[in-house]
């Protein structure tokens, strides 16, 4: 199989940078129709793209024009309309497949994003593994979308959460992660890269670690299928999940990705239409995966607006996306370093997309304020990460976070709105 590269400084490493095409992100922001507007009177500075991306013109066309083309509900109608937004909906299963190199587009179950694909894993997982006293081990850096699924799976089953450690610059500890696993460790659930800071975990070692103690594991992918090139194969793991709404595509639309053995083997947890062969009162056949998880009319046009995401990301490459954005974050993180008063929070050598920040004696609510009038948008907050804070004895964190259409001004324009933050403080 090809070895796929999963971060970029081992992108740069594995291929340097000749043979990746260059993305420019001024002629990629004319594909976003957002762009086109001006924000209190400037250009929009968008730097929040891990809470959302925005959409390019690609993406948003595609939906109207299923809307407007070829709407129907889909695995239902006899009639040729109905036939043919099946094959549009099915083909972006085939796309998801492609995309994240999963061996069969059968390991592709539509979600309605991250959190519902980790709470369909748990649930469904739940039922026949685990028990009372069993053990789930997560990491100190975790989503609250890959926290609480978990606790209310160990509330409901008397089982308990293993939590591994970080570093205070942000790096999980891999020896003490090794030292977790247990006779009753029954799935490891770890994040790709951390929303709140930026770390790219070392998944493909970490998933030989559970693979040789028998477990499987749980990637969050919903702040790394939108930065670098994905391999699920490669990886290894057993379910990767992601939304929609991260990687340019619409909301409420997501991806569970699981080796077609726990697919076949695992239990749905909704009920309903299209997830059965046939229905009795007396007895119940469930369709084949990935429709034995998707119960009811699915959001298909998201569906569509998830496909057209994906062949805008593939037209850019994913490698040159992953450069693109790697040095933004250098230039930002070496920028940012040189300002007095500025504490990056974050600061593994391996990181992705995010740059979080606090500055001495202002909250980073005020932070966020102060860059929003003038025109820079970031997010302020604990980041649905309440841990992480807590693990750094901080309340909150100012973060920017990057996409493609981010260019060299964005990162003046923060860097410039930060120094005033400052300014009015001092
Ligand atoms: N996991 C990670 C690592 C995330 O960053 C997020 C959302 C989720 C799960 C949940 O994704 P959803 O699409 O199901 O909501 N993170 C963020 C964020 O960083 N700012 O706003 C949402």
């Amino acid at each position: 199989m090809e070895d796929i590269p999963c971060c970029p400084p081992d992108i740069e490493r594995a291929a340097g940078t000749s043979g990746i095409p260059r993305i420019d992100p001024r002629v990629v922001r004319q594909d976003f129709p957002i762009f086109t507007r001006t924000y209190r009177d400037r250009p929009l500075v968008y730097l929040d793209s891990a809470a959302s991306t925005q959409k390019p013109a690609a993406v948003i066309d595609a939906v109207r024009s299923f809307y407007e083309e070829h709407y129907a509900n889909i695995h239902r109608g006899v009639y040729h309309l109905s036939q043919i937004a099946t094959a549009r909906f099915e083909a972006v299963r085939e796309k998801v497949r492609d995309f994240i190199h999963a061996a069969s587009s059968r390991e592709i179950v539509f979600t309605g994003g991250t959190t519902d694909g980790i709470n369909l894993v748990a649930r469904s997982y739940a039922r026949d593994h685990i028990r009372e006293g069993d053990e789930i081990i997560l990491s100190t850096m975790e989503h609250h979308a890959n926290i609480v699924p978990w606790q209310m799976v160990c509330e409901e089953r008397g089982a308990r959460l293993r939590v591994i450690p970080m570093t205070d610059e942000g790096e999980l500890l891999i020896d003490e992660y090794e030292k977790l696993f247990g006779p009753r460790t029954r799935i490891v659930a770890v994040t790709h890269v951390s929303n709140a800071l930026g770390t790219v975990n070392p998944i493909r070692r970490m998933v030989r670690v559970a693979h040789e103690h028998g477990v499987p594991v749980l990637v969050d992918g919903a702040q790394s299928v939108q930065h670098m090139p994905i391999d699920v194969r490669d990886l290894d793991c057993d379910f990767f999940v992601f939304s929609g709404h991260k990687m340019y595509g619409p909301t409420g639309v997501g991806v569970l990705y699981a080796k077609s053995d726990w697919l076949e083997r695992l239990p749905p947890v909704r009920g309903g239409g299209d997830m059965i062969l046939s229905v009795s009162f007396e007895k119940t056949v469930y369709n084949k995966p990935p429709y034995k998880f998707e119960a009811g009319t699915p959001n298909i046009a998201g569906v569509i607006g998830l496909g057209a995401a994906i062949d805008y990301l593939r037209a850019l490459d994913m490698r040159a996306v992953a450069v693109h954005e790697h040095a933004l974050l250098e230039q930002a993180t070496e920028r940012m370093r040189a300002i007095p008063g500025v504490r990056l929070i974050g600061t593994a050598p391996e990181r992705a997309g995010v740059l979080s920040f606090m500055l001495c004696a202002v909250h980073p609510h005020d932070i966020g304020t102060i860059l929003d009038q003038d025109g820079v948008a970031i997010r302020a907050g604990h980041h649905c990460a309440q841990p992480t804070m807590q693990r750094l004895g901080i309340p909150a964190t100012a973060r920017a976070s990057f996409g493609v259409y981010n260019t060299d001004e964005d990162i003046a324009a923060l860097i410039a709105a930060v120094e005033h933050v400052l300014k009015v403080f001092s």
